[in-house]
């Protein structure tokens, strides 16, 4: 069944006047509200107004605008039947082939702080979810045709190309898009009711913590995107969701190019190295086991970062999850393929690569873009409710550091800081990164105290046979005593990287300074736990 008749009604206008007139280009008809049809026909498309086309004005401020039985005939009528085909005819209703509606913007517009209670309620789009339901019902069957609706600018493209290979939309194309528009409309109903909620019960705004992100408001669309064999361990049941709202450059973006189906554990993992990897402008390699980097390195190219990267910690390597901020070439899947590797990440592979990488089937390889956006909130479950935060996104500048030390730490230790520095965000608390020419020499992570983590630090460095002389060394909390410094200092450390703010710094910074190292406060923590 070919496209008759799109009806397009969309808030957020991107994109849609190229749509439209690649839709009209294959002679699909335009019908169209207001705002919508203004736009087309400012920009030379022939296009039909919902009201001419149901004899029926736009009324009450625009509140009724497509709520009338020549739309919603034309998207609910099945079109495998003769009975309604004929009703259409006898009513002289269209049929509507297409629907492209995305909705009044609620969340934008309690999001902001000046928002009215007036602007909120004029925000609740009514006409555009009904007709979505009403076309998503009615994306029919396999032989017999159906409605296609389309929520999200970014399938556009998708919608022509079946057009172009099927001369309409196929099922399976329709089916995935009328699931996504429930999905849609659920999230978007839960805002709402999120909003009023949050004014018939909630707290005073004085009561609300000065910085919480989402006062009563949350609601986040998600999508299944595998069903895993198992979660964390054999006995669990687990799922992957992905949030649709996200943009470019987080994990959920990936492309898996070969290799076994990912686990649980393998997600949770090749995540921290991404973020990890991700924050690096050099070219920088970093390997995970169990949420913690045990090699982070930057190099002239991917494949120095790798090998300065393993050198950290061998042993903990085996089995590891690498990425890289870099494309991977076949010397580099070389390299790599010398370890056992339970998941790569990067943002391409060349040619030579692949087929490097294709004698090692198992190895999931994983394709992620680089971008910049950032996870919009952080989130964890807890006995009955979640904890909600905004990512950890601070990065201290070097001019911003503070050099509390008689001696000032030179060029080629700052940059070993700072370096350091960046790698303890991404290791769980407590977390201590000795570091020297750009990689790490030893990583002590997640322990209870903060001594425990920088002894494992300099033990890890011996073990790998590795001298922590002239290093440096992060910590990602304040020294809450001078123990901690005198371990470091004790294994060769000469330069110091921390938050400040103990009651103690003054004892920590006499140690620092009896001791002949030179320390800066970045006046910020990145515990991670
Ligand atoms: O006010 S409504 O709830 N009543 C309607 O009948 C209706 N029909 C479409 N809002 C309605 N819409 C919405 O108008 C669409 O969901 C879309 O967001 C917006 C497009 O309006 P315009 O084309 O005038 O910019």
């Amino acid at each position: 069944m070919t496209l008759q008749r799109a009806l397009i009604s969309v808030s957020d206008k991107a994109g849609i006047v190229d749509f439209a007139r690649a839709l009209a280009a294959r002679d699909v008809q335009l019908l169209s509200t207001g705002g919508t049809a203004k736009l087309l026909a400012d920009n030379g498309l022939t296009v039909q107004e919902v009201a001419d086309y149901t004899g029926s004005p736009e009324i009450l401020d625009g509140r009724v605008k497509t709520l009338h039985p020549k739309v919603h005939g034309g998207l609910l009528a099945r079109r495998d039947s003769d009975e309604h085909m004929r009703t259409l005819e006898e009513r002289g209703i269209g049929r509507i082939d297409l629907l492209v509606v995305n909705l009044y913007p609620f969340r934008q517009a309690i999001a902001k702080p000046d928002c009215t209670f007036e602007d909120a309620i004029e925000n609740i789009d009514i006409g555009g979810p009904a007709m979505l339901r009403a076309a998503a019902k009615n994306h029919g069957t396999e032989a017999g045709g159906g409605v296609t609706v389309v929520i999200d600018p970014s399938d556009y493209s998708r919608v022509l190309s079946d057009i172009d290979n099927h001369g309409a939309p196929a099922y399976a194309l329709r089916l995935e898009l009328a699931a996504k528009v429930y999905a849609h409309t659920a999230a978007y109903d839960g805002a709402i009711a999120n909003y009023l909620t949050s004014l018939t019960s909630a707290p005073a705004p004085a009561e609300v913590p000065a910085r919480d992100p989402w006062p009563g408001v949350m609601t986040i669309q998600m999508r299944r995107q595998q069903t895993m064999r198992y979660g964390e361990n054999p006995h669990q049941g687990a799922a992957f969701y992905t949030d649709l709202s996200v943009g470019s450059g987080l994990l959920a973006n990936y492309r898996q190019l070969q290799g076994k189906e990912l686990s649980f554990n393998n997600i949770a993992d090749a995540d921290a190295a991404w973020e990890c990897v991700r924050s690096f402008e050099a070219p920088a390699c970093v390997i995970v086991k169990h949420a913690n980097p045990c090699g982070v390195a930057i190099g002239a190219n991917a494949a120095e970062a790798y090998q300065k990267a393993f050198k950290t910690d061998p042993t903990s390597a085996f089995g590891g999850i690498i990425a890289f901020n870099r494309p991977v070439d076949a010397a580099t899947a070389e390299a790599v393929s010398q370890q056992f590797v339970e998941v790569l990440l990067a943002p391409a592979y060349d040619g030579g690569a692949l087929e490097v990488l294709a004698a090692k089937k198992n190895v999931r390889v994983l394709e992620v873009p680089l971008g910049s956006a950032v996870n919009p909130q952080d989130a964890k479950r807890v006995g009955g409710g979640w904890l909600l935060q905004d990512p950890d996104n601070f990065n201290v500048s070097a001019d911003a550091l503070k050099v509390v030390t008689e001696q000032q730490p030179t060029e080629a230790q700052m940059q070993d800081l700072m370096f350091a520095w960046k790698v303890a965000k991404y290791v769980k608390s407590n977390a201590i990164v000795f570091t020297g020419n750009g990689m790490t020499l030893g990583v002590g992570a997640g322990q209870m105290s903060r001594i425990d983590s920088a002894r494992i630090a300099s033990i890890k460095a011996e073990n790998a046979g590795l001298t922590l002389q002239g290093s440096a060394v992060a910590s990602d909390a304040f020294f809450p005593f001078r123990d901690g410094l005198d371990v470091v200092a004790d294994a060769g450390a000469t330069c110091v990287i921390q938050p400040g703010g103990s009651v103690r710094d003054d004892e920590v910074i006499g140690a620092a300074n009896e001791r002949g190292l030179a320390m800066v406060f970045t006046g910020h923590r990145h515990f991670r736990h």
